[in-house]
């Protein structure tokens, strides 16, 4: 046991002052027609949780991930499985997501990691059968070994790009091995530093074709989630090819993997692209491609991806918004791809951070709920493009129109009289007047 100074994390209300309590995610609560937990399939992440110490470029780890055990050792990545477990158990988490090396650590031999990678996958299932807990979605590191310095299904280098498809074929045998609903690309070095050195086109007909691999083997042994790629801007690179959730999509038709691909959002990397969450998402579901959700928070003030865990309820309100709107997550869920910050060192300070994204995003659930339900945004939206529910709107639409006929309209006009608001400062107090009721 290493979360002994909690039983299960229970729902308190907002005012409980107990800091081992929810005060709004109430997972058996219907909301909008069903039940939060139902609404938001929370996952913890392998690598944050249960790897990272808190080291950043300036100092090494202030959190000891140890759980008990030696570094490098299968011992340590068992118990580091006992640990992922109970946390999941006391904090009702129904699902979590991996990559390979976060299992197991990676040997010098690839057969010896393979090994690794089907033990502590047989000590996973047994724990997911003994308690339910699922697999949301698994994924390869192709970014931290040094073999992956140019990238890897963008890679120089065909012995590189052999290891690439490598650890997506045993990634995708072990997501398939534990159930998982999803597999995702982050193509963290498949960017570029310099023009000088890289040749874009062939470098992205390379991720298409580790893709279309990818699908093949994924479908022949019995895969039937989503694939997912996870658009980043930058960092590590300084240019990453799935840029932001446009480009990604433009890249899947392009090469024809849009049937089997769908996006996994992250809210910090949305905003380092320029974009806010909102926008990320909303450009997804319209496409048909709203696949899954990384719910982090970055900061504003800093340029790089800071993974902190969700607490700004506008955000996740106009998240779940678009979230509600599209109908929910098929095959996907909310990974709090997030992090305690450096100096919350201690395993208190790890549920912490969980209860705050939890209640953050179930809070934002109701709300979003409470916004459509007034209905007074979306009967703004409808009446401020209802000049095209007019004859020549509707004409406009369906595209029985000439740019002549158009042109003569407009003359017979003389001038626009009025163009109605966009009414900006009005929806805004909407929203306010919903959020802090
Ligand atoms: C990195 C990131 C990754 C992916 C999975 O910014 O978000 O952790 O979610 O590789
Ligand atoms: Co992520």
């Amino acid at each position: 046991m290493f979360f002994d100074f909690i039983d299960k994390v229970l729902y308190e209300g907002s005012s409980s002052k107990n800091p081992f309590a929810f005060k709004y995610y109430d997972a058996e609560k219907v909301v909008a027609g069903r039940k939060m937990r139902e609404h938001l399939p929370f996952a913890m992440a392998w690598w944050h949780n249960l790897c990272a110490e808190g080291s950043d470029m300036f100092g090494r780890g202030t959190a000891d991930k140890s759980f008990g055990a030696k570094y490098g050792t299968m011992e340590h990545a068992r118990a580091k499985a006992d640990a992922g477990f109970e946390f999941m158990q006391k904090l009702g988490i129904e699902y979590f997501c991996f990559h390979d090396v976060d299992l197991v650590p990676e040997a010098e031999d690839i057969n010896e990691t393979n090994r690794r990678l089907d033990e502590i996958t047989d000590y996973i299932l047994e724990k997911m059968r003994a308690t339910g807990i699922k697999c949301l979605w698994g994924t390869a590191n192709m970014f931290s070994n040094p073999r992956f310095m140019n990238g890897a299904g963008s890679s120089n280098s065909t012995e590189v790009f052999c290891f690439a498809a490598a650890q997506v074929k045993k990634a995708l045998d072990m997501t398939v091995k534990l159930g998982g609903s999803g597999y995702v690309f982050w193509g963290g070095r498949e960017g570029y530093e310099t023009l000088l050195n890289t040749d874009i086109k062939f470098e992205q007909e390379n991720i298409a074709r580790l893709m279309h691999l990818a699908v093949d083997y994924g479908r022949k042994i019995g895969f039937k989630g989503d694939f997912f790629i996870e658009p980043k801007p930058k960092e590590p690179m300084k240019h990453q090819y799935d840029f932001d959730a446009a480009t990604a999509i433009g890249f899947l038709r392009q090469y024809g993997l849009d049937k089997d691909f769908k996006l996994n959002i992250e809210a910090n990397h949305a905003t380092l692209a320029g974009h806010t969450f909102q926008h990320e998402l909303r450009i997804s579901a319209i496409n048909n491609m709203l696949g899954s959700i990384d719910a982090n928070q970055g900061d504003l003030l800093l340029g790089w991806d800071t993974d902190e865990f969700p607490c700004n309820v506008y955000e996740s309100t106009m998240c779940m918004y678009e979230v509600l709107k599209a109908g929910g997550l098929k095959n996907g869920g909310f990974n709090f791809d997030a992090k305690n910050r450096r100096p919350s060192n201690t395993y208190e300070d790890m549920v912490k951070g969980f209860i705050l994204g939890m209640d953050t995003f179930a809070l934002g659930l109701i709300k979003a709920a409470e916004l459509i339900e007034d209905g007074r945004i979306d009967e703004f939206v409808k009446l401020r493009y209802s000049s095209f529910d007019t004859e020549i709107g509707k004409k406009i639409r369906n595209g029985n129109v000439t740019l002549e006929e158009l042109a003569e309209k407009a003359l017979e006009m003389k001038k626009v009289d009025n163009v109605p608001s966009g009414n900006q400062e009005g929806l805004q107090s909407i929203i306010n007047s919903v959020l802090f009721k």
